[in-house]
């Protein structure tokens, strides 16, 4: 006979789950019910809830009667929210979280339920009604499974385990500048949709068009479909029939059409429809495309005049999520002056997404590519194209975005080249609408007064980053006055980084390290050595706000948190906000200038 102890492992493994199903576009507008509020929750810290089928809420290691945990009375956690700032005893914890809740549902014949799950970081595994559904990794992309054959008319259950321990073959791997925060961070729900049902679209400006609109829908379903797409403010409404493949093509010009820009975030309202199915969006139209030096938006030159920023709420510590949160940290960029901002260093909530293409912020989106990867390793590449495709796959429509970016300061090996030359021709695949771009600090110092900027990855991208401590981690502030930067690429460069640290209200000469005038006097060079470069369009300096991390020790200073902000974690703006502040102001005055409003 198996002993009982293992009969559970066996059965453990057998109950392995599929991995989660296509991703469906615009899960915030489907007809769906939310799944966010309280679920109960089970901290697993020795990973025993799958032998002890969590997933059942049952327990076999005992007689019947002794119980040993019942979700029914298990405390609960927030969703959307991370598990460390909800409860104390979890702000350090890296392992497993199970989490339970209920909910009634009737699903239509003939109809299509998908469990959509907006980000859990870093692993989930997810179970209906008992039966394993479905499981995803990495930490900020969505997933969506289908759930038809599994749901009950009636009463559900629904269980997700997440786990985010760090490991060297994830993205991102062990070391990281930011907290790990743990759990179902973003939106929860469950989309109804038609048997044959719009998975996903593309609806752009062609580039070099003031006017000709061109996409595609892909319909997921049996037999040639058609579609339908209307804009009713330009009076388009358009057909079209699905190939074998279920795609349906579309190019046509819509006279009239006003183009999205920071000053003027003009959305339209679209329409998809097939069949039963239905679909409605927001979407601006523009172009962005690289030329020689220059970023062009809408055909014309424009200066990124960003900010770098985490996804770490406002006025409190935690994971950012949901409107409220954006609308605070967008607020402060736009109080600086920003048009556009670099989402660090992973896809952010789809509601600051949207939020910008309603503000008329610009976005640099990245995936967490960041520092040490093992590039070497061919299952860590594929994890990099599968996060890059989520990413590209959930905001292909937003205006805003207007770069996808590659890497974050990987370190130039053979191996960390050939794999970004290849994710750049995936993205390119996907996408041939944006720019593409990564961050860089590999830069060569043939002098202490030349950064030679030859990063091979330039040759793939249209923009490049460069993220440069010069002040900081590198020599003095002052060394910027004397330094020449070459760009051997003739491409548009973005000074993707920049800064120090600054205690907010800590006071002192302007070369005593941890004061806001030394950052301050950070901010007066680096913005002076930037006016003089010709090549540079744009710079984010890091960072908007004070972030937590569990790297940043230093007592009286740090306390757990990277103190680079312009504005503190409790949102008191530091002396450097107002000299980047100031610098934008001159700049955005030129640019109405030069534009003769
Ligand atoms: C960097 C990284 C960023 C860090 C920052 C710092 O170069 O890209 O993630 O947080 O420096 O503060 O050291």
């Amino acid at each position: 006979m198996v002993p009982m102890k293992r009969a559970w492992m066996i059965l453990a493994a057998a109950v392995s789950p599929a991995l989660a199903g296509p991703l469906l576009q615009n899960a915030l507008n489907r007809h769906s019910i939310s799944l966010n509020g309280e679920w109960h929750a089970i901290v697993d810290s020795r990973d025993g809830g799958l032998s002890r089928r969590y997933y059942r809420n049952a327990d076999p290691f005992t007689e019947p009667g002794v119980v040993e945990y019942d979700f029914a009375t298990a405390p609960v956690l927030r969703v959307p929210g991370d598990w460390n700032s909800q409860w104390p005893e979890l702000l350090l914890y890296e392992g497993t979280v199970w989490y339970q809740r209920t909910f009634s549902y009737h699903l239509e014949t003939g109809h299509h339920a998908f469990f959509h799950v907006g980000a859990a970081n870093y692993r989930a595994q997810v179970w209906m009604n008992g039966e394993a559904l479905c499981e995803h990794e990495g930490g900020f992309t969505p997933f969506d499974c289908d759930a038809t054959s599994l749901l009950k008319d009636g009463e559900n259950v629904v269980v997700v385990s997440v786990n985010n321990a760090r490991h060297a073959d994830d993205i991102p791997a062990r070391d990281f500048d930011w907290w790990n925060y743990g759990g179902l961070t973003r939106d929860v729900s469950l989309m109804d949709v038609r048997a044959a049902y719009i998975e996903n679209y593309s609806l752009q400006l062609e580039r070099g068009s003031a006017t000709r609109i061109s996409g595609w829908i892909k319909i997921n379903g049996a037999g040639p479909q058609v579609v339908t797409v209307r804009i009713p403010d330009l009076q388009v409404t358009q057909t079209a029939m699905t190939d074998s493949s279920g795609m349906a093509r579309l190019a046509f010009d819509s006279a009239g059409l006003e183009r999205w820009s920071p000053e003027r975030p003009r959305l339209y309202a679209v329409e998809i429809a097939s069949g039963g199915d239905r679909v409605t969006d927001e979407i601006g139209f523009r172009t962005i495309e690289a030329r020689g030096t220059e970023i062009l938006l809408n055909g014309r030159p424009v200066f990124l005049r960003g900010i770098s920023l985490h996804e770490e709420a406002p006025n409190r510590s935690g994971r950012a999520h949901g409107d409220d949160d954006a609308r605070i940290l967008f607020g402060w960029a736009k109080e600086l002056g920003c048009n556009f901002v670099r989402l660090a260093h992973y896809p952010h909530d789809e509601h600051a997404i949207r939020l910008a293409d309603r503000l008329g912020l610009l976005l640099w989106s990245e995936i967490p590519l960041w520092q040490a990867i093992d590039f070497g390793n061919a299952a860590v590449v594929e994890k990099a194209r599968q996060q890059l495709n989520e990413m590209i796959e959930r905001d292909r429509n937003r205006a805003a975005v207007i770069f996808w970016s590659l890497t974050n300061e990987s370190r130039a090996t053979p191996e960390r080249n050939a794999a970004v030359h290849q994710l750049a021709a995936t993205a390119r695949s996907l996408d041939s609408t944006r720019l593409i771009t990564a961050a860089t600090n590999q830069i060569s110092r043939p002098d202490p007064h030349t950064m030679l900027l030859d990063d091979p990855i330039i040759a793939d991208l249209d923009v490049f980053g460069v993220n440069e401590y010069i002040g900081w981690y590198q020599g003095l502030p002052a060394d910027l006055d004397t330094m020449t930067w070459r760009n051997p690429f003739n491409k548009p460069m973005v000074v993707s980084e920049f800064g120090g640290d600054a205690k907010q209200g800590f006071h002192g000469e302007a070369d005593q390290r941890w004061t806001e005038e030394y950052q301050e006097n950070i901010y007066n060079h680096q913005i002076a050595a930037i006016r003089k470069l010709p090549f540079a369009r744009g710079l984010s300096p890091w960072i908007l706000k004070d972030f937590r991390s569990p790297v940043r020790q230093l007592s009286g200073i740090q306390d757990g948190y990277n103190r680079k902000g312009l504005v503190s974690d409790t949102g008191e703006r530091k002396k450097a906000f107002f000299v980047l502040q100031k610098y934008y102001q001159e700049l955005a005055a030129g640019t109405e200038a030069a534009s003769g409003r």
